[in-house]
């Protein structure tokens, strides 16, 4: 695949010989285009192979992705309790035997592991794991990741990195080797979010915090930011928040996102993520998967995007109640960046609603998706997917505009296509190839 960088998205191509397209000829180069566009990837759970078991990849892991054990949980008569007890193969067979040999699987999580297994021309009915399990057995990592980025058309992906969890915090203190394909975020849930539980492990390091966030914690948090942006070089620093966020309200959380992360993000130059709408553990009997979504109140996001216009949101949404009023909010502010179809938004239908308003509301200035692969090879099934449905959608917009009197050329849109799924990336995130 050839990279194409194009950082003047507003410029018109030079040329204006370029060839105009017949409408009937609009789909195939659209098609085409995206074929030949290496994205990147937003936002994943993925990791660089320096983190080791981090990593998650291979056929076991690939099914048991919380998005299937929440639908293994609606077919299969095994209880949570049952399942929790049993080993990742066991699980993973289990999973097989129920959704892909008992049942058809038609689901889009399910689809996806069939996406896979195809990409890699492995049985995709058989009764059992074993040519699969060998497959993967037998790769090498490295060169198992260049093949999986080639097949999936990505370039880069941005992980999700949480400087407090012990696992990572010890792999990175014992120094990551960068990976070109790699780069890292610095997740803030546990502090902005879940203060109370986690201000000692910022204090263990040599941080003056306390539980209330007063005196000179605030400072600290931001001396803490500053040393993990020296060490991960974080795209972006980013918190998932439910769908109860309020700002303003008298809150630790938010007194730590002003006065601490805010102020960070500016000094730093990084934009910060906000993905709203989570109602975390609605049911934790099956854990991962047991979140749930909620219609958040965006006149946060309103108040945000006004109170601090030096600071660059990006931001998604899991109700498809507020897709449309993120929409507006976008219009009103230029330093809000939509993004993604995020977790239950992320299928055809509800993709191809939310991508033709922001295309109708935004033109190209919004990162259509994400991918929030957990499991390596997922980025071929969830990129796919995203290709095939935003093709039509983009030639049914180029040709209504080729009808509305403007012709349409394949640099149109290359140049369009490359702004959605790399430039607006680059720009927000001052991507500079390392
Ligand atoms: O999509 C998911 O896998 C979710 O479980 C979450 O991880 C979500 O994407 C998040 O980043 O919080
Ligand atoms: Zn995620």
């Amino acid at each position: 695949m050839k990279v194409t960088f194009m950082k003047q998205a507003g410029r018109r191509p030079e040329s204006s010989t370029a060839e105009v397209l017949e409408t009937g000829q609009i789909p195939s180069v659209v098609k085409d285009v995206l074929e030949g566009t290496e994205f990147i990837d937003v936002h994943t759970h993925l990791f660089a192979p320096s983190f080791g078991k981090l990593g998650l990849w291979g056929i076991d892991e690939l099914l048991t992705y919380h998005y299937l054990e929440a639908e293994f949980f609606r077919s299969s008569s095994s209880t949570p309790d049952e399942y929790w007890l049993l080993s990742k193969s066991e699980q993973a067979d289990a999973i097989w035997q129920t959704l892909f040999v008992e049942n058809t699987p038609i689901s889009e999580a399910t689809r996806g592991v069939i996406a896979v297994l195809k990409a890699f021309a492995l049985p995709t009915d058989g009764p059992n794991l074993t040519e699969a399990r060998s497959f993967f057995k037998s790769q090498e990592l490295e060169a198992h990741i260049q093949r999986v980025f080639e097949i999936a058309g990505v370039s880069l992906v941005v992980m999700t990195n949480d400087p407090l969890d012990s696992e990572e915090m010890a792999a990175w203190k014992n120094g990551i080797q960068e990976h070109p394909r790699f780069r890292a975020v610095l997740r803030l849930d546990k502090i902005l979010r879940h203060w109370p539980a986690h201000w000692g492990v910022l204090a263990a390091q040599g941080y003056k915090v306390d539980a209330q966030a007063s005196g000179k914690s605030v400072a600290e948090v931001q001396r803490f930011l500053s040393d993990w942006h020296a060490r991960m070089r974080p795209m972006y620093m980013a918190v998932s928040l439910p769908d109860t966020f309020l700002y303003p309200e008298d809150s630790l959380g938010n007194k730590l996102l002003c006065e601490a992360v805010l102020p960070s993000c500016r000094e730093l130059d990084l934009p910060l993520s906000l993905m709203i709408g989570v109602r975390s553990q609605v049911n934790p009997a099956i854990r991962l998967a047991g979140d749930a979504v909620g219609r958040a109140d965006l006149r946060a996001l309103e108040n945000l995007c006004r109170t601090f216009p030096k600071n660059r949101f990006l931001v998604s949404v899991l109700s498809r109640e507020n897709q449309h009023e993120l929409c507006v909010y976008a219009r009103k502010f230029s330093n809000l960046m939509p993004f993604g179809c995020w977790w239950f938004m992320n299928n055809p239908s509800i993709v191809e609603e939310i991508t033709r308003e922001r295309i109708e509301m935004l033109g190209m200035t919004f990162i259509p998706q994400h991918s929030d692969a957990r499991v390596l090879e997922q980025v071929i099934y969830k990129w796919g997917n995203t290709r095939r449905t935003l093709a039509p959608i983009l030639s049914n917009a180029y040709r209504l505009l080729a009808e509305d009197g403007r012709s349409v050329t394949r640099e149109d849109i290359q140049r369009d296509v490359t702004r959605l799924f790399r430039g607006n990336a680059e720009s927000w995130m001052n991507l500079k190839e390392r």
